[in-house]
């Protein structure tokens, strides 16, 4: 049977003046406490303490979430399809080392917990999982569909990816085979040629159209019909392509990118017409792979429209891995002075990035990563000045999806000693890549029930707004998160999530953790 997604509802209400709840929302008045620096003329600081007030509302109501994912026969796509599956039907399956059962490990959602506050009584912390800090649907309830440019069943995609177990396939096989992707855009340009033979499952045409953007949103309306959905969240986990040209006049403002659609134009990618069929749906669109898929003119399509957009490249092992460690050492003032990243891995993603442009794309996704970190501690760097930074991948057709990263991180010491750490990180790519799918669904659907108000002398603008289009509280999923046109690009780990859980105490009324803990230091 299906396992129940409420059990953990409504764990905890708050109690305070300033949040209400009512059988549909919850209604919350925030003051953001921010301080505000001024640069004096003899280059000193004054630094101020600045309050606004938000009133938020949280839509209490999930609803009926479906998840289209684009590449949905590929690694990502069938594993991820799978391990829904098996959780939803509490599945235990033998493997060698014994039995096995469904999780949501790797899923900061449906894996971790956050800090609720301190018991009353005994002043323990209080920790409660993730996923019950705001309504969010339960990755067992999606609703799962998309397409691919290969036809195959994702029961014969799964066995294609070669990721889980036999014993595990065998149980979810039925349903799986049951799924078949629908036909997709396709044009060979985009990605590697060696893809070329597994392209059985094409739209007409082998270059952007209204005709193929039309098409998507049918396909985005009819599967909402087919099964009583209220919303459809789409995620590319599809090939990566190389990046697009950005030209004046062709896709640099969102008038030009559709009516470079409508001509046809050379420089629009598949994923940029399922962005422009999404936002025009109103369907949230996550960019899991590393191209310039919301070109400029995409970005503003988005503004138009309301719609909302994430992205980009899913930030699963060595790039998580680097994100946590250098935000580390460089504010433990270690002057990290290079990476070197090298990583091999033998499925479908390592062939297509055996190619130079697509390589290219993720070179760029997987080396911006530190540049925040490094710009923010002017002890140790000089302006401009970066550690030396390499990433090289090689495709190894014999370890399958059982990716390996190599890392050496070379860091100046006290008095010009060295400290020098060497990582080698082992992982089924997809078994990361999968968890990271679930929680940017779950986050993108949960925006979709947050709005806000500012306030001014005191009182509240008329009308709640959404979030920017630009969902940028996705960075923690994200090796190079996309953000509001003009704003910073965050992407130490630990502020990443920091952003996320606080922006969702905010929105039921709570401070962020600041894991001050004066009650236990000040008696
Ligand atoms: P994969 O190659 O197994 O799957 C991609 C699928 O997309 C294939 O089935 C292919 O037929 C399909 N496809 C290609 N072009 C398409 C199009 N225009 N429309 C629809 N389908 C199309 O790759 P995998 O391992 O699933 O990775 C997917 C993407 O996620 C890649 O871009 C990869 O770089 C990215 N990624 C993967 C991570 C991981 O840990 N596995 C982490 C970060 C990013
Ligand atoms: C080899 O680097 C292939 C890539 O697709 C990566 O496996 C993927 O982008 C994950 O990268 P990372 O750096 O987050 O482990």
């Amino acid at each position: 049977g299906h396992i129940s997604s409420d059990i953990h509802k409504d764990l905890f209400t708050v109690n305070s003046p300033n949040v209400v709840y009512t059988e549909t929302e919850i209604k919350s008045k925030y003051t953001y406490r921010t301080t505000s620096v001024t640069k004096t003329t003899e280059g000193k600081y004054v630094a101020e303490p600045k309050e606004t007030v938000y009133d938020f509302k949280v839509d209490r109501k999930v609803g009926k979430v479906g998840m289209m994912l684009v590449g949905w026969g590929g690694n990502n796509g069938s594993t991820v399809t799978a391990g829904i599956i098996a959780n939803r039907r509490g599945l235990v399956w033998d493997t060698r080392e014994g039995k096995r059962e469904a999780n949501y490990y790797g899923s900061v959602l449906m894996g971790s917990t956050i800090k609720l506050g301190t018991d009353s009584k005994t002043g323990q912390d209080i920790n409660i999982p993730f996923h019950n800090l705001l309504p969010m649907v339960h990755p067992n309830d999606l609703v799962i569909g998309g397409w691919d440019i290969s036809s195959m069943s994702l029961a014969d995609a799964m066995d294609r990816a070669a990721v889980l177990e036999p014993t595990l396939k065998n149980l979810v096989r039925d349903e799986m085979a049951s799924y078949k992707p629908l036909p997709s855009a396709y044009y060979p340009d985009f990605i590697a040629a060696n893809q070329e033979d597994r392209a059985d499952n094409i739209l007409e045409g082998s270059k952007a159209s209204l005709a193929h953007v039309e098409q998507i949103r049918k396909d985005i309306r009819d599967f909402k019909d087919a099964n009583g959905l209220d919303k459809v969240i789409v995620l590319w986990t599809a090939n990566t392509e190389r990046y697009a040209d950005v030209i004046e006049g062709v896709n640099d403002t969102a008038e030009s990118l559709l009516r470079s659609i409508e001509a046809g134009h050379d420089e629009i990618s598949p994923s940029t017409v399922f962005a422009v069929a999404c936002i025009q749906e109103g369907s949230p669109f996550i960019n899991g792979s590393p191209q310039n898929t919301f070109v400029p003119g995409a970005i503003e399509l988005a503004e138009q429209y309301g719609s909302f957009i994430g992205g980009d490249d899913f930030k699963s092992g060595q790039t998580k891995m680097k994100s946590a460690l250098v935000d580390f050492l460089v504010n433990a003032g270690i002057k990290l002075t290079s990476i070197a990243s090298y990583n091999h891995l033998g499925n479908n993603d390592g062939k297509n990035l055996s190619s130079q442009k697509q390589f290219r794309s993720k070179e760029i996704s997987k080396s911006n990563v530190v540049d925040d970190m490094v710009a923010a501690n002017s002890v140790l760097y000089k302006k401009d000045e970066h550690p030396d930074h390499t990433v090289v991948i090689k495709y190894m057709p014999a370890v399958g999806d059982n990716k390996r990263a190599l890392d050496e991180y070379y860091a100046e010491i006290f008095m010009g000693g060295h400290q020098t750490i060497s990582l080698f990180n082992v992982c089924e790519d997809s078994l990361l890549a999968s968890p990271l799918i679930i929680d940017l669904v779950i986050t993108a659907e949960m925006m979709t029930r947050i709005s806000w108000k500012s306030h001014s002398d005191g009182v509240a603008s008329k009308d709640y707004k959404g979030f920017h289009s630009v969902l940028s509280i996705l960075s923690y999923m994200l090796k190079a998160p996309l953000t509001p046109p003009g704003t910073p690009v965050i992407n130490a780990l630990a502020k990443q999530r920091a952003a996320l859980t606080n922006i969702l105490r905010a929105c039921v009324g709570l401070e962020p953790e600041s894991d001050m803990t004066l009650e236990h230091k000040l008696f």
